[in-house]
């Protein structure tokens, strides 16, 4: 495969500014280089955040040749582009998708709204499906006291992380529950605490056949028969329209997504609107979206100081690209972000695991990184040790918040449980910059783990659309610089054909001969 053409991310002047400035990177870790005057410069606010970079290895004349970069890469009229309904969904010159990307008109209800004709219209439907939404929920209010969400995926994780992030603000006597893998384990614990008449199961596929969700819903479906129920008044469908999944009358209701939401980006729409709206209340679902919204509209910022996911995808280019660090953590000081990074974890690495640039050329540079982490203080206690005194580099985004969501809190040794929380978070930051000397080798630290810290008042409904749409479009913004194609998945694709291949042996439908080497590993388990 031919090399990327001139013109493309490490063409740009900048970037050779940069590749020179990488050389001799800033110290974090020497005596007086990292001080209160540089952290206070180097934060910047915008909606309900503080983004401090000081931790970074970062000076004036990095940050000014990333500003460069892009500007050279045109990464906010890019974002403009995507907001607008371009087609920014394809590989130019190979087959490939060639879509729309859309999901910000998912929540483009609160002013502002994009010019595009695209954009105008998807946000038309969007909207009518809320509406939808609230009607159906009213009217089946009292009827259901749990909700079960079936899915994988884009329709799994994105929602999950959300609601649990949002227990705190759940509607009273409503419990929402997720079956994703087709491990019948999965389903059977789910299960065997609910009350299936007083359940709702929402089946989320945009597809509509992804094969470990329609084996899960077949097998609800089988409780509910068993059970004298009938299915098609407790199942609730989310799909694309003309999926297969599309039959109304197999369910109670049926909601809509189109192909311009991506399933990783798809938690605003319907994918994670029925059962946030079920779970949480209809108000607070509508505050998440508005939360997203005013997000995607600081990400139109031409400002990369105020527009702070573009800034977070710089900081990030910095250590990938230039410090060559090959992975981050994103460790939120918050439990009710546990499953957060596993939802960033698929948005980042499903979205810029990508070799070949948007006109199929092989690039030669590195893309997306690996996205891996835990709550703090939790990772504190497992696997910092690597990232303090380890052999390999890791960069940080630390994620807090100031005040508790529940309000419940206790004073123990003189401090509140969040002003402990907190401080970690604050002196693992400073830790991991300056390190430690020592004239013991084993207590050393050499300091210079980038890092920056993402903070807010309290994760609220309104914040965490926010957070959301923050990291949805820092991924997209790392994308348009790079020049890749942030939206399509051959790499599920693929998955999703390999299984069928060895499932035709298992069933019959082939013989081992047609795909030996799965069939040999096949027969290991026999
Ligand atoms: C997301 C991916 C993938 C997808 C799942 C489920 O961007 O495409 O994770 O969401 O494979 O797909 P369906 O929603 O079609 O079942």
């Amino acid at each position: 495969m031919s090399q990327s053409p001139t013109g493309s991310f490490q063409q740009t002047s900048a970037y050779k500014k940069l590749e020179d400035l990488a050389k001799t990177p800033f110290d974090l870790a020497q005596e007086g280089n990292l001080t209160a005057d540089r952290i206070n410069a180097m934060t910047a606010h915008a909606g309900p955040f503080k983004l401090s970079f000081g931790t970074e290895r970062v000076t004036e004349d990095v940050m000014n040749s990333l500003f460069e970069l892009a500007s050279e890469t045109g990464a906010v009229s890019k974002m403009q582009r995507m907001q607008m309904g371009d087609i920014l969904n394809q590989i130019e010159g190979y087959e490939s998708e060639n879509r729309a990307v859309l999901h910000t008109a998912m929540r483009d209800f609160f002013g502002n709204q994009q010019t595009g004709p695209r954009a105008a219209q998807a946000m038309v439907l969007a909207k009518a499906e809320c509406e939808k939404l609230k009607t159906f929920l009213s009217k089946v209010d009292g009827r259901f006291t749990d909700l079960v969400l079936v899915g994988i995926g884009g329709s799994d994780l994105g929602p999950r992380a959300i609601y649990m992030a949002l227990q705190a603000y759940k509607k009273k006597g409503k419990r929402v529950h997720f079956i994703s893998n087709v491990d019948p384990d999965d389903a059977a614990l789910v299960l065997e605490t609910l009350n299936l008449d007083k359940t709702m199961v929402v089946v989320v596929s945009k597809s509509g056949n992804t094969l470990e969700t329609q084996t899960n819903e077949e097998l609800v479906r089988e409780r509910y028969n068993k059970a004298h129920l009938k299915p098609e008044n407790h199942f609730v469908a989310v799909t694309g329209k003309g999926s297969p999944m599309d039959n109304p009358s197999n369910y109670l209701a049926s909601f809509y997504i189109w192909d311009y939401i991506g399933g990783r980006y798809s938690a605003t729409s319907m994918v994670g609107g029925v059962m946030l709206a079920f779970g949480l209340g209809f108000d607070n679902y509508m505050e998440f979206l508005r939360g997203a919204h005013d997000m995607d509209q600081i990400a139109l910022q031409d400002d990369p100081k105020k527009n702070l996911p573009l800034l977070a995808a710089l900081l990030g280019i910095w250590n990938r690209n230039f410090l060559k660090l090959p992975t981050l953590a994103i460790i939120p000081y918050s439990q009710a972000l546990v499953r957060f990074t596993a939802h960033l974890q698929q948005c980042d690495m499903e979205s810029n695991g990508k070799h070949i640039d948007k006109s199929g050329h092989e690039v030669d540079f590195h893309t997306g990184p690996i996205v891996w982490g835990e709550p703090g203080t939790n990772g504190q206690h497992s696997f910092y040790q690597l990232i303090h005194q380890g052999t390999d580099t890791i960069a940080l985004e630390f994620i807090g918040f100031t005040e508790t969501q529940y309000g419940q809190d206790l004073k123990f040794k003189g401090t509140t449980c969040q002003e402990k929380l907190i401080a970690n978070l604050l002196a693992q930051s400073i830790a991991l910059a300056i390190g430690q000397k020592s004239d013991n080798p084993n207590k050393r630290f050499c300091g210079n783990r980038p890092n920056s810290v993402l903070l807010a008042k309290r994760l609220d409904p309104y914040v965490m659309g926010n957070l959301l749409a923050y990291y949805e479009h820092k991924v997209a913004f790392q994308g348009f610089m790079w020049n890749i194609n942030s939206f399509d998945q051959e790499g599920v694709q693929l998955g999703k054909l390999l299984a069928t291949k060895i499932l035709d042996v298992i069933n019959g439908q082939a013989k081992q001969d047609s795909f030996t080497l799965g069939s040999a590993l096949l027969n290991l388990m026999m």
